[in-house]
Formats: C-alpha cells, structure tokens, sequence
C-alpha cells in the first residue's frame, strides 16, 4: 500500500514508518518539527538527541535498502497538504500530527491556543485531501483513552446503546476530556463522525492510552533510529519518566493520591495495532473507534512496579507523592474494554519488571546527560492559567 503518515518524525510516528516500511509498503513522511521546536523553545529537549528526518531516512536506506519519501511542511497549510496528498497518492493515512502533550495544552494562553489551532486544522485539512484527492482511501487517526474519561461506568469501545423512552440507538460513547489537549481529539472525533455521514469517508479513530518504551524491532538496527524519549513534565508520559528519574535518583514524582488509572502500551504493541489497522480497513461510512491499549495501572502500581526493578537493578528508588498540578480523579472506577484489537490478533507485551529494568539499562547509558530540573518544574499546573506569551523558565536553562 501507499501510506502517507502525517507527523512522521514523532515519538511514534517514525517507529510506525520504519515498521510499515520493513512490512514492505510504500512510505511518506510529513512533517514540521513542531514537537522538536516546541522541546527546543521550553529547554526540555529528550534524554538523547534524533537525527532529523533527512538522516533517519538516509540511515534507513543504507541498513535496509528501503525509501521512506520525506516532506518538511506544516499540514495547516493547504499548499502542503495538498502537495503530499497529490504526490502520494495514498491508499492509507495515519494522522499523528498533532500537538500531543495534556501540561503543553495547560500552560499558557499562546499553548492553549497552539494545541487547539494546530490539532483541528490539520484534522479538517486531512478531511478535506481525502475528499478531492483519494476518497476511498483509509484514515487512521490517533485518538486518546483520554477522551473518554473516568466515568463511573463501564467504557465501551467509542460507541454506546441508549434506549430513551422506550426507543433506542447508538451515539458515540459520551467524552468528558480532562485538559484541552485532550478535548482537542474529541473535536476530531466529532468533525470525523460528521464527515463519515456526510462524504462516506473509511475512518479508524485510535482510542490510545499513555505509550511507554522505545525499543522496536527497527531501531535494533541502530540506535540513532531510536524514537523520541522525553522525561520532561510536558512530553514525557508517566512511566518513562518514572523510569529515568530511578535512573536519576529522584524520587517518584506521584502526582496526589496515585490512584488514577489508565490503559497503558507498550510501544510494540502501538505499532502491532496500527500494522492490524492498516491491514483490516474500516468500510466506507464506517466511524470505526478502537480502544488502544493493553493493560490498566495506577500510578501508585506503576510507580512499585519501577521501584521493584530499580532496586533490583541496584538503584534505591524513592517515592514522593506531590502536590497534583492537574485537576483529575485521584481515585475512581475505571473499566474499559479493549477487545477489538484482540480479535484482530493483537498479541500484546506485558509491563514487566523485566521490560522495565531493560529500559533503565539503556537509560542509564545517557545517565550524565540528565538535566534534573527538568523533571518537575512545576510549570503546568491546570489551575493556573498564564496569560503571558511567554513560558520559558530561565531557571530551567
Ligand atoms: N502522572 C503522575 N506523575 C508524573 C506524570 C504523570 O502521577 O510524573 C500521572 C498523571 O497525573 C496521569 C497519569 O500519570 O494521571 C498519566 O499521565 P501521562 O503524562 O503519562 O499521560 P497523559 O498526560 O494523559 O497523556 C499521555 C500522552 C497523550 C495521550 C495520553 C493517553 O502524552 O498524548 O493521548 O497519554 S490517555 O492518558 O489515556 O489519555
């Protein structure tokens, strides 16, 4: 297949290219260096510097002889937009061009605005190609578990059966987002849900949960393929902070109770389900939304769970509960299910202590390039919004 991947360069979206790529399809990259700007801008840029897209893609081809195309362009603009999808040609589209950090989308007005900005357009600019230049083809948009919530009942998979009245139908599962970033993908889901009834549109929404790790089988082949890894407060998610700051000898930054749940995944298991997506299409006027993870854990669980490793790995691991700078359900039912990836044949990587002490040996490996003060500054907190532009901390330089 031709799959044109929209935000290529990032945490996933260059994993997903080289694994596709080495599937043997034909593979395009678009993207702006937003998340390495952004990085760049608030002094929290990743444990250990990426090659850009340029170089990743040489490198590729010598390792594997295989072309991944690469386009530098930002796809709120239609020129590029248009521009990929016309040279492309794509048969599937996976969108993960987004802004993708929840404390980003919290900090300031101008973040806030950015996250919202950039994340709906691009969303109604992939809607729009699809419809003058390849309407039969498949989009896999990358949602978030995050859209749904923690309610106090069961979590389907997107889709929920009301009987009202005595009359029934089927609405999208109801969303309560809880910070901007992530109210921005169940914007997304609307706009799609409204052009799958309008245009037809083949439309896979990925309801992923918070991804951890940074081994594949692709950046086996050199470690300067290996994805993103940032241990920041914005873009790094819990456990692979959780995983650098036992490397680091900082103690566990447990935000509150330590209750909150949430569906993890490995990185693996990201690509195996966009591999399965990509394979088993949605139909034509089909909004098809996939719960993406594989296993639920308190943070309270996680955090153990890194302790027990990181002692074994020798490293004495502490656990500091702090202040939560979020507003979000510290204790709470969670049930959600995730059975459609499973019938698809997803076979999934446990969390292990095992898994977890393989991360810390790599880590460890970059141990003197970590910048403490970047680990919790403090600086998103959801219930004190900035009004300033400006968000750089000179104490974190
Ligand atoms: N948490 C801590 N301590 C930390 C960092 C996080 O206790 O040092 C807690 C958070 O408060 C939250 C949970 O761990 O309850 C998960 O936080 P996270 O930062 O790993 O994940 P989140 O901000 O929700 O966002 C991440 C990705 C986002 C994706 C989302 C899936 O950045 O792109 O959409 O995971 S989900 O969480 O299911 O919505």
């Amino acid at each position: 297949m031709r799959i044109l991947i929209l935000g290529g360069d990032g945490y996933l979206g260059w994993p997903t290219a080289m694994q596709l790529s080495a599937s043997g399809h034909e593979i395009t990259v678009v993207d702006n260096y937003l998340r390495r700007n952004l990085c760049r801008e608030e002094n929290i840029e990743p444990l250990y510097q990426t090659p850009n897209l340029h170089e990743r893609t040489a490198i590729w081809k010598e390792k594997t002889g295989n072309q991944i195309e690469v386009i530098i362009g930002d796809l709120r603009n239609w020129e590029v937009i248009a521009d990929a999808f016309s040279k492309s040609k794509p048969d599937c589209i996976v969108h993960y061009a987004e802004q993708p950090s929840a404390p980003y989308s919290m900090l300031n007005r101008k973040t806030a605005s950015l996250t919202l900005m950039n994340n709906i357009e691009v969303t109604a600019n992939v809607i729009f190609a699809m419809k003058e230049f390849c309407p039969d083809a498949h989009l896999i948009k990358l949602g978030t578990m995050g859209e749904y919530g923690t309610p106090n009942i069961d979590i389907e998979e997107g889709w929920l059966d009301i009987t009202h009245n005595g009359r029934s139908q089927k609405f999208l599962y109801p969303r309560a987002a809880g910070s901007l970033y992530h109210t921005t993908k169940v914007l997304d889901t609307d706009l799609l849900w409204f052009y799958v009834r309008t245009w037809g549109l083949k439309v896979t929404d990925l309801m992923q949960g918070p991804v951890y790790g940074m081994f594949t089988e692709e950046s086996s082949l050199d470690p300067r393929l290996l994805p993103f890894f940032n241990y920041d407060e914005m873009f790094g998610t819990v456990i692979n902070r959780f995983v650098v700051q036992a490397v680091a000898g900082y103690p566990l930054t447990v935000y509150g109770k330590g209750g909150q749940t949430r569906g993890y995944l490995n990185i693996v298991d990201t690509l195996q389900c966009v591999k399965l997506a990509v394979e088993n299409p949605a139909k034509a006027g089909e909004l098809r939304i996939m719960n993406q993870f594989t296993e639920t854990f308190s943070v309270n669980e996680l955090a153990e769970l890194v302790k027990k490793a990181g002692d074994r790995f020798g490293l004495d691991v502490k656990i500091k509960p702090i202040e939560n700078p979020r507003k979000e359900m510290e204790e709470h039912y969670y049930n959600p299910k995730h059975t459609a990836f499973q019938k698809l044949g997803l076979k999934s990587v446990p969390l292990t202590e095992n898994v977890l002490y393989r991360m810390m040996e790599v880590v460890s490996q970059y141990s003197a390039d970590i910048i403490n003060k970047r680990i919790f500054p403090g600086k998103a907190k959801w219930n004190q919004f900035n009004k300033t532009n400006n968000t750089t901390n000179s104490s974190l330089q």
